[in-house]
């Protein structure tokens, strides 16, 4: 499916070799992302940004080259393999790291890491292990980046008590009607709302840090090695921005210890999976648990349950408001991946206690 406008975007990075196919990435809900295959072999990630989600690309692009090539530099230093272990943009022949077409759409490329796969659904708890250790060490990696240096790509990005008020707006406009149907769904969000404000108010008290964060760490943001199974390094880098550690475990627990794909619309199957949660916390704290304070590793269950809770009601938000955010691919897929999210919360909370005795365990195990 080679567009003129990916020919043309393509060709503005000035690599000296012709396309042979182009195919395209689907599993991102907010990027357009093409694999290219050119004549000498090589292989590349084309991106069209998204810019009625990221507003401003030249920030968020030098957000993401100053941290990439920050942690290139510390792979290197450990002896790691910088080509696998993070992400390497290409730069275009304007001089920048991205290039904007004609009608103003905002293009980047990196290199193909290849040999590697990305799980929609973990298979086995080895799977959320190494995911919890990628995410884990990305933290650490980035705790001495100068964190006043990076823009804020998406305003209250995780801001959930500002997520909640953004709900409250859609309901109001109910610009669709489609109020009516999902008043249930409403109400669950609407007796949950106290629970919005317990990190932000952690963090006002200084309870917990801010600190160099993903905020977008759902299992297929990390990439696994063919060969080994293993992860080798994180991906999908637009929202990294000074947020809680809290966030970035919370929401791959959402999205790797459910039992079911996330917009999966048979309920008897979204449940959260103990073992695999289990297998995320110990490769998580094995990574974290000495940088971590009490207060954010007492609030990692809570967090799981914060992530899975403000990502099921901006899908509600966007249901309401005409699915003009998230990717769809048919009318109700907001609705569905929405109530999905509030199974998952459910069962959440009928497993509280379980799932804390668990991080408490390997805080116990990891901390010196
Ligand atoms: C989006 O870009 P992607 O598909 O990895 C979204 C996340 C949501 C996720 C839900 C910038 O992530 O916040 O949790 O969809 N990213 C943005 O699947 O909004
Ligand atoms: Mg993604």
């Amino acid at each position: 499916m080679l567009t003129p406008e990916i020919k043309t975007a393509f060709e503005s990075f000035g690599v000296d070799s012709e396309i042979v196919s182009v195919g395209q990435i689907t599993a991102g809900l907010i990027n357009a992302t093409y694999l290219i295959e050119t004549e000498n072999k090589e292989k590349y990630i084309l991106q069209k940004i998204n810019t009625f989600v990221f507003k401003n690309p030249a920030e968020l692009m030098e957000n993401i080259v100053g941290v990439t090539k920050y942690l290139a530099e510390n792979i290197s230093k450990n002896g790691g393999d910088p080509r696998r272990e993070t992400l390497n943009f290409v730069k275009n022949t304007n001089g920048k790291y991205f290039y904007l077409d004609a009608e103003g759409g905002a293009w980047r490329m990196y290199i193909y890491v290849d040999d590697a796969f990305t799980y929609n659904k973990a298979e086995s708890g080895a799977t959320l292990k190494s995911a919890g250790e990628s995410f884990g060490r990305f933290m650490k990696l980035l705790a001495g980046y100068p964190a006043e240096t990076l823009h804020e790509t998406i305003v209250n990005f995780h801001n959930t008590p500002s997520r909640y008020q953004d709900f409250l707006k859609a309901v109001e406009a109910d610009v669709k009607g489609r109020k009516a149907e999902v008043e249930a769904e409403i109400k669950f969000v609407t007796d949950r709302e106290a629970d919005t404000r317990k990190l932000t108010d952690l963090l006002a008290k200084g309870e917990i840090p801010l600190r160099v964060t993903h905020n977008d760490t759902k299992l297929n943001n990390v990439l696994f090695d063919k060969a080994t199974n293993k992860s080798i390094c994180v991906i999908d880098l637009d929202t990294i921005m000074p947020g809680l550690a809290g966030y970035d475990f919370g929401d791959s627990i959402r999205s790797g210890a459910n039992a079911a794909n996330e917009d999966e619309a048979d309920l008897s199957k979204v449940f959260v999976n103990l073992e695999f949660f289990e297998n995320y916390v110990d490769g998580y704290l094995s990574q974290t648990a000495d940088s971590l304070n009490d207060a954010e590793i007492e609030n990692l269950a809570f967090s799981a349950k914060l992530m899975t809770f403000e990502c099921g009601m901006r899908f509600l938000t966007d249901y309401l408001n005409g699915d003009v955010y998230f990717r769809t691919t048919y009318p109700e897929h907001n609705i569905v991946r929405a109530r999905n999210q509030f199974k998952l919360i459910e069962d959440m909370e009928s497993n509280m206690d379980k799932m804390q005795a668990i991080v408490m365990k390997y805080k116990e195990k990891y901390s010196k």
